[in-house]
């Protein structure tokens, strides 16, 4: 039985579920406009650091980092990309992003970078995440004095706050602790996976290459110049026993074409995983006092790398009504949350479908639809107009 003694209690303005790119972005995001909030984390900090994850960041991302401070690393060994190319069966071709966005591009930097930035920021400026919070539950949220409850070395932690930030990824606490009578669900699950592996070579290319093959779809991606991180299209029950390192690189080496893999290194993996892809909203974003933000209330195919830029931009609204609550008192910014966020989300939810649509072998492409997914790549080669269109969402659409 607990005892009094055993629990600690303490308050705050915001408290924070979840220490991903949305928790530790709004923490940041708070902090330097004088906002008090508090991250719980129920896996350890070097299991966070360690998770290998996204790697692109649209400029919007980018200036969020600027923002806050924690820019210096990004700054000096992110890699600025001004194009990525996309390959139809061997005709390859570059979408040259600058020339297409009036100037625009997207950084190369690793999420498991950004995270260590922020966890790091957070200790200097004296909030650090508190990690292994176990049993992390929400109460109160549909009363005015919400509070949350978790359970460290032995002793219960309880916070007191104005607002809770569901920023616990898919798997989380917060979106279920909503009734589901009050969410709406969009679900599409892909009936393949993403393959990965990290290797320290340098990269095939300087910039990405998506690739369209007979056999599946590819991606060559990088972390650094010396790091490549590479996938492929595979079943979701594919065994990771069966694809020895060899293996990957000879069928990359065939999907991403000769040109690629003509300049391909190979090298033994460090990490090698399979993903399931999924496309998925919930709405509305906002229960009471509860905001979900980031892969908590959607998750997208990673095909244009827009999951971690959203768990950005969603924190990025989320911060300005609060810092508009905290300001004036009024809670409009607050209500409009949700339909705000979710505006960009939907259209990056549509990229994200269909550049998988375009790019992916799905079990009934049949001769007919694969020729029109090359037909249509053909297309985007020769139009600037569907060269526009890519381009101005891979670098991310307004924060407006
Ligand atoms: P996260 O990163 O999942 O963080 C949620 C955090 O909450 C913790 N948590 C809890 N904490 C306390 N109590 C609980 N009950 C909790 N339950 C969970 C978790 O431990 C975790 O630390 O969500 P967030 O912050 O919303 O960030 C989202 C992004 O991580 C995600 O969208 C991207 O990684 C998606 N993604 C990509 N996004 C991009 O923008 N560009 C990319 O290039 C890109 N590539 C990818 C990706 C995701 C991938 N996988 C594995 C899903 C490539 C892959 C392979
Ligand atoms: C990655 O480097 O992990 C990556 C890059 C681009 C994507 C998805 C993932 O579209």
């Amino acid at each position: 039985m607990k005892t009094r003694e055993t629990t600690r209690l303490s308050r705050t303005q915001v408290a924070i579920i979840g220490a991903g790119p949305a928790g530790l972005l709004l923490q940041q995001l708070l902090h330097v406009a004088g906002v008090e909030s508090v991250v719980l984390e129920q896996r350890s900090r070097a299991y966070v650091e360690s998770r290998i994850r996204a790697g692109v960041l649209e400029q919007g991302a980018v200036d969020l980092l600027d923002r806050i401070g924690v820019n210096a690393r990004m700054r000096r060994e992110g890699l600025v990309h001004d194009g990525f190319s996309l390959v139809a069966d061997d005709d390859r071709f570059r979408v040259n992003l600058r020339d297409l966005t009036g100037g625009m591009n997207v950084m190369v930097y690793g999420q498991t970078e950004m995270t260590k930035d922020l966890i790091e920021a957070a200790e200097l400026r004296g909030t650090p995440v508190i990690f292994e919070a176990e049993g992390v539950a929400l109460h109160g949220v549909d009363g005015d004095r919400p509070f949350v409850t978790w359970r460290k070395d032995g002793q219960e932690g309880r916070l007191v706050c104005d607002f809770i930030a569901g920023c616990d990824g898919f798997h989380g606490v917060s979106r279920q602790s909503i009734p589901q009578r009050d969410l709406t669900t969009y679900e599409r699950v892909y009936p393949f996976g993403w393959l990965g592996i990290l290797a320290d070579v340098p990269p095939c290319d300087h910039e990405l290459i998506y690739a369209n093959h007979e056999r599946g779809f590819a991606l060559a991606s990088m972390r650094s110049e010396t790091r490549s991180r590479y996938y492929l299209q595979a079943p979701m029950d594919v065994k990771l026993s069966d694809w020895p390192d060899e293996r990957i690189w000879d069928e990359l080496a065939v999907r991403l074409g000769p040109a690629a893999a003509a300049n391909m290194r190979r090298g033994s993996s460090i990490e090698k995983s399979v993903a399931g892809l999924r496309s998925f909203v919930a709405e509305p974003m906002r229960w009471h006092r509860l905001f979900l933000a980031g892969d908590a209330a959607h998750i997208v195919p990673p095909t244009g790398a827009k999951g971690l830029n959203l768990a950005a931009s969603d924190v990025h609204f989320l911060s300005e009504a609060l810092l508009a609550y905290y300001g004036s008192g009024s809670t409009s910014a607050l209500d409009a949350y949700s339909g705000r966020a979710l505006k960009r989300i939907w259209k990056a939810e549509r990229f994200s479908w269909w550049f998988t649509g375009l790019t992916h072998r799905f079990p009934d492409t049949d001769a007919f639809s694969r020729r029109m997914q090359i037909a249509e790549l053909d297309y985007i080669k020769e139009s600037r107009a569907a060269q526009v269109t890519i381009a101005e969402n891979y670098v991310g659409l307004p924060l407006s």
